[in-house]
């Protein structure tokens, strides 16, 4: 079959993974590249030897035939760039966040469904090699039925160096990181119904919150603490590990520090190492984010190909997104918020 014509818009910090990902998988290739700075431009399109390069993203879409667009911009631009590709009738892949709000979210999913485009948000956590390990330990039944979870990450890793817009938005930890961790807690425990939320702000020279502890209901009966820091300062630095714990009614399942999985249940206990692979290209501590890249951008090729909706399609991610939303609204008035309210 022939390769899946693919164009990337935003050639940024993290855009230098996703070009790696389509440079090891097999049926997509990207034709064309697009960034409004012609430094970042030039730096991504000599390094992946990507000649047909565009500032312009309607330039882009008036001057290419695609199969598909990889929209790694930051957020503000995803709104107007995912409707231009859905009035191009261009399937889009937009990074997380997917919007500035939920509304906005609505909206995209929308001219998306109306322009009968596939959408998936860049929602990567979820296929990172260990968390799809937990998942599969569940899926055998093994420790019976989840009725409470722990999904947490805490870490003190300096992410402003790399992403200096992280530092100085009114939001932080929750729409930037915690936005990962609610989905996986939704990719193991299902959809949530209610959700409580406490916030800090600890470091001082940032203007977001950067500590958040959010508490949710199941739809399936489970609860779960979902717990994220940039503030936590360990003897071991932990980043960007998700810690897990769940437990059922025949067991537990714990992953810890160092991609340690240890599962208690019908069959005894079991110890195994389940750490991510470390890419020729990928670089510690990074390599379990990059690896999700190449995992998620895989399933993308694959949807495409058998016209299959994707697991974090642009309607499965406004329920993650109503979670940052509910989270914020809930620690602003302390109250719990229901879910089904913002959908
Ligand atoms: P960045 O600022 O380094 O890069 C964004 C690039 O997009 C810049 O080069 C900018 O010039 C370009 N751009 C912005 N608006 C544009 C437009 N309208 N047209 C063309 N180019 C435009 O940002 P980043 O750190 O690479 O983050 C990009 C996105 O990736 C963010 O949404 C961020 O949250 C996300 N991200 C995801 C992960 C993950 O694991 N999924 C990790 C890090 C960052
Ligand atoms: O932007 C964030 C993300 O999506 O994963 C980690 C990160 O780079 C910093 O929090």
């Amino acid at each position: 079959m022939a390769e899946l014509r693919g164009a990337l818009i935003g050639c940024g910090f993290f855009a230098v993974n996703q070009m790696h990902a389509w440079h090891d998988i097999d049926g997509a290739s990207i034709m064309a590249i697009c960034d409004r700075d012609p430094a970042r431009l030039r730096i991504v399109g000599d390094q992946f030897g990507i000649e047909r390069r565009y500032t312009d993203a309607a330039a882009l879409f008036e001057g290419e035939t695609l199969d598909f667009v990889d929209i790694a911009t930051t957020v503000g631009s995803h709104r107007p760039l995912v409707e231009m590709a859905a009035a191009h009738r261009v399937p889009a892949i937009c990074q997380k966040p997917f919007a500035p709000t939920l509304a906005d979210a609505k909206a995209m999913v929308k001219a998306c469904a109306d322009a009968g485009v596939p959408l998936m948000v860049h929602e990567n956590f979820r296929w990172q090699s260990p968390i799809q390990a937990v998942r599969a330990v569940l899926d055998c039944g093994e420790i019976g039925r989840p009725f409470f979870g722990r999904i947490s990450f805490r870490s003190a890793y300096d992410v402003f160096s790399g992403q200096p817009y992280l530092a100085t938005g009114k939001r932080f930890i929750i729409e930037d990181l915690g936005i990962h961790i609610l989905d996986i807690a939704r990719f193991l425990l299902g959809d949530v119904s209610n959700l409580t939320a406490r916030t800090a702000r600890v470091n001082p020279g940032i203007s977001g919150e950067d500590v958040a502890t959010m508490l949710m209901d199941h739809e399936g009966g489970a609860t779960s603490m979902v717990d994220c820091s940039y503030a936590t300062k360990l003897a071991a630095e932990p980043f960007p590990e998700t810690l897990i714990e769940l437990d059922g009614s025949d067991g537990t399942i714990r992953l810890a520090q160092g991609y340690q999985l240890t599962v208690t249940g019908k069959s005894g206990t079991t110890v195994s190492d389940v750490s991510p692979p470390l890419l020729s290209w990928a670089s510690r501590p990074w390599h379990n984010i990059q690896e999700s890249v190449v995992a998620i951008q895989k399933h993308w090729v694959d949807c495409l190909t058998t016209a299959k909706e994707p697991a974090t399609s642009g309607a499965d991610n406004l329920k993650t997104f109503a979670l940052v939303e509910a989270a914020y609204a809930g620690a602003a008035s302390r109250q719990p918020v229901r879910i089904d309210d913002l959908l």
